[in-house]
């Protein structure tokens, strides 16, 4: 299904990312360690393995020691990859995780749709845990590797890298969207954020237009010029360039063709009285649209066209970020609203929102996708939008209704979903109502085409076409032999 020598002509490979693609499992004399579920562990873990490749990430506890994230001693290989865990105090944890990513990057590069926070006291523990970081990719690059480092988390550690290991190529992949420079510019470390970035070869973004708004802010506060998908800065040519990701496929099909799933969807449809289901799936989150959602569907109860006899809308929020205020703002809202939708509209013992907070595991997942007449994914601004991408490929059957954001980057691929506007609560109370009028014949036709975009476009491609770039990066001194104009 997809090539695992990867590329890079076998030199070693070394991933940072914020965590670590293993965890914690069993308890006591059981405990052990086990590879994280999730696309992007997938297609990299392949890789990793063929070239000798070590991860760099948080082991996933708080410790109260300082400076434990400085101790090499503690790699470990599991399932052929070599893993070096970073130590994280509480400390590091609320001002580099909860308070400078969550609270200021966060918010600001999903469009501020809630208030940036810019503190010193969240800044300077920022660049220290991506100077821990690039210490520990530069170790465990030697004399050099191909280094790819992950998210807005990191965004100050290629250049690091770099100074600490010259002979590295470094790649660097934004899994969130790159805000137009005049957001941008409100960060009062904007030119700091950029010039770490600049210290890599190749920078990816998930759409042209994130990458557009990155180049055209490197171009505006620092001192690197030329084009929107090329940037010469200090004596190195760099591409900023579009990897939308993507996700397993091939996994999440053969699941969906399992006997077991196909029971629990029908359980799940059968549980709810037979009705039919709009689903939403998220990480309870502000930029997920969930509110929204909730509003469209209340309004065709209220309007009368749809009742919690025939129709219902099945939630399910897993917990993110708690301990960050606006999160908790957002589950206390969503949970009213739900309260509110129910007491009004509830019949016959039908509530008309099923709402879990918590995550499901991968087969109830996918039986919840297939359980699903119209999956509605209403982000306001969204990076990509794996959950899109997952109901598609759980769709053997090639039926069932996507409502997709125009916000989201999934919506520059999956154009066959019904695209909506999430700041239009009319306009999608009246997509939804044409979602579940929707012919047999336009849902396959729809359907058929948007899984044949996710079978070609999947993870493991994604990965190979990024390490494929870095593979050939021309690194430094490149702008001496290139004329400017070409880039
Ligand atoms: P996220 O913001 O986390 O990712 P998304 O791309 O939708 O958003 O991925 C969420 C993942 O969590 C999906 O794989 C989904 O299956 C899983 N998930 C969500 N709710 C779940 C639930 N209740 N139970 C079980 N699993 C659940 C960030 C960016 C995105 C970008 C990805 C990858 O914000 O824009 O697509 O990274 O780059």
């Amino acid at each position: 299904m997809h090539d695992e020598s990867g590329a890079g002509g076998g030199r070693p490979l070394v991933v940072v990312a914020n965590r670590m693609p293993v965890r914690r499992a069993g308890e006591g004399d059981t405990a052990h360690w086990e590879t994280s579920p999730g696309g992007l562990v997938s297609a990299i873990a392949p890789v990793l393995r063929e070239r000798r490749g070590t991860w760099v990430g948080w082991n996933g506890t708080a410790s109260d020691e300082v400076g434990a994230g400085d101790a090499a001693a503690d790699a470990f290989e599991h399932d052929g990859m070599r893993i070096r865990p970073m130590a994280l105090t509480r400390a590091d944890l609320d001002s580099f995780y909860y308070g400078f990513s969550n609270e200021t990057l966060w918010p600001l590069y999903h469009d501020a749709i809630r208030f940036p926070r810019f503190h010193r006291r969240w800044w300077w523990p920022f660049r220290d845990v991506n100077e821990r970081y690039a210490r520990a990719a530069a170790e465990a690059a030697g004399d050099g590797a191909d280094v790819w480092v992950h998210d807005y988390q990191l965004q100050l550690a290629p250049a690091m890298i770099r100074e600490q290991s010259p002979g590295s190529r470094i790649g660097f992949f934004l899994h969130i969207p790159f805000p137009p420079e005049e957001l941008f510019a409100k960060m009062p470390w904007r030119r700091q954020v950029l010039e770490g970035l600049l210290g890599a070869d190749v920078i990816g973004f998930h759409t042209k237009l994130s990458a557009q708004n990155f180049s055209r802010a490197a171009r505006q506060f620092t001192t690197a010029r030329g084009s929107d998908s090329h940037l010469e800065y200090d004596g190195r040519r760099i591409a900023c360039k579009a990897f939308p990701i993507s996700i397993d496929t091939g996994a999440i099909d053969s699941i969906a063709r399992e006997d077991e799933t196909g029971r629990r969807a029908a359980v799940l449809r059968e549980s709810l009285g037979g009705r039919r289901i709009i689903l939403g799936v998220d990480r309870m989150d502000y930029t997920k649209g969930i509110d929204v959602r909730l509003r469209a569907f209340e309004d065709m109860l209220e309007t009368g066209r749809a009742s919690a006899d025939e129709v219902v809308l099945m939630q399910v929020a897993v917990p993110s970020r708690e301990s960050v205020g606006d999160y908790a703002d957002l589950r206390r809202t969503v949970e009213e609203h739900v309260g509110r939708i129910n007491g009004r509209f509830a019949s016959g013992g039908n509530a008309a929102v099923y709402y879990l907070y918590r995550g499901l595991d991968f087969r109830d997942l996918v039986a919840s996708y297939m359980a699903a007449d119209v999956m509605m994914v209403t982000p306001f601004r969204d990076g990509m939008n794996l959950v899109a991408k997952e109901f598609c490929a759980a769709r053997a059957d090639e039926d069932g209704v996507l409502v997709l954001s125009e916000f989201a980057g999934a919506a520059l691929e999956l154009l066959q979903a019904m695209l909506v506007n999430p700041y239009d609560i009319d306009g999608m109370s009246a997509a939804l109502d044409r979602a579940l009028r929707m012919s047999e014949d336009e849902r396959r036709r729809r359907m058929r085409t948007l899984r044949r975009t996710v079978s070609r476009h999947d993870v493991y491609r994604w990965a190979d076409s990024f390490l494929t770039e870095l593979a050939t990066a021309p690194g430094k001194d490149s702008t001496r032999h290139e004329p400017a104009a070409r880039a």
